[in-house]
């Protein structure tokens, strides 16, 4: 099996600004570990970024999820980035033609363009989407860790096609493993704890090693088993040792 190269010299192949600004942030905070802190309360978002800051690369929200929402949340967030040099990825899943999807990422409540880094998408609706998404980072769900997915194959493949077509767009993508050739892109894959398993919805847990060691994965996106745990902040700090170890190990 080919080695991974590190993520410094895979900055210097890619033109995505948001690409070499995680590559960086990456190696000089030794993490490869993204933390989804899904909770509905504003204030525990808040507390909870501004605790595992450190250990994390990418803090990623759901900001639909939150019980009330006011654009001080989001500005305050932005300053807990800057502090602890993180990236805001939110997991909005974009899914429909760009003309919607334009005014869903631009406009309504929440104004996600205002604030955050990276953003994701399904590859349904075809590449209409991706021009619509211009401005953060764009990640396209290739693969998902969820039972019964229907993201396989050679939708998986075309994903990789599209994905790979639009670099002035597309910085990488969310999958269980590597799956484009070039080094520019940036693979995320959810569905992480320290022992395989499952949830009671569908969600199916595979183990870092195996993700980022045999699968070649880029960085964990790690939930409830670091915002859940008796102690958050000192759970990210092993994953993101653990995690950094495995993407050494694998280059
Ligand atoms: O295929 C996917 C894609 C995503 S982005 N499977 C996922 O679980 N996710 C997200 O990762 C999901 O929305 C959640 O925010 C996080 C996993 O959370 P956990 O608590 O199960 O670790």
């Amino acid at each position: 099996m080919p080695k991974s190269l590190p993520f410094l010299k895979r900055a210097s192949l890619t033109r995505h600004l948001v690409a070499q600004k995680l590559f960086k942030i990456m190696e000089d905070k030794q993490s490869n570990l993204a933390v989804a802190i899904d909770t509905t309360s504003p204030e525990q978002l808040l507390e909870l970024a501004d605790k595992l800051g450190p250990e994390l690369c990418v803090v990623k929200t759901h900001v639909d999820i939150l019980d009330h929402f006011t654009p001080d949340i989001v500005k305050t967030l932005r300053t807990l980035a800057d502090k602890h040099r993180f990236l805001i990825f939110e997991d909005r899943k974009f899914a429909d033609i760009g003309h919607t999807v334009s005014h869903q990422f631009r406009g309504g409540i929440y104004q996600i363009s205002e604030w955050a880094d990276l953003i994701n998408a399904h590859g349904v609706p075809g590449p209409g989407l991706i021009a619509a998404l211009k401005g953060s980072g764009l990640l396209l769900i290739a693969e998902m860790s969820s039972q019964g997915t229907l993201a396989t194959g050679s939708y998986t493949r075309k994903i990789v096609e599209m994905g790979d077509a639009h670099k002035d767009c597309v910085m990488g993508y969310i999958s269980l493993r590597k799956l484009s050739k070039d080094p520019g892109m940036i693979h995320f894959t959810p569905g992480v704890k320290w022992e395989e398993g499952q949830d009671s919805l569908g969600q199916r847990y595979r183990t870092l090693d195996e993700i980022l060691i045999k699968n070649k994965s880029d960085v964990i996106i790690v939930g409830r088993d670091i915002t859940h745990a008796a102690d958050p902040k000192h759970q990210a700090a092993l994953y993101r040792e653990k995690a950094w170890n495995a993407h050494v190990k694998a280059c």
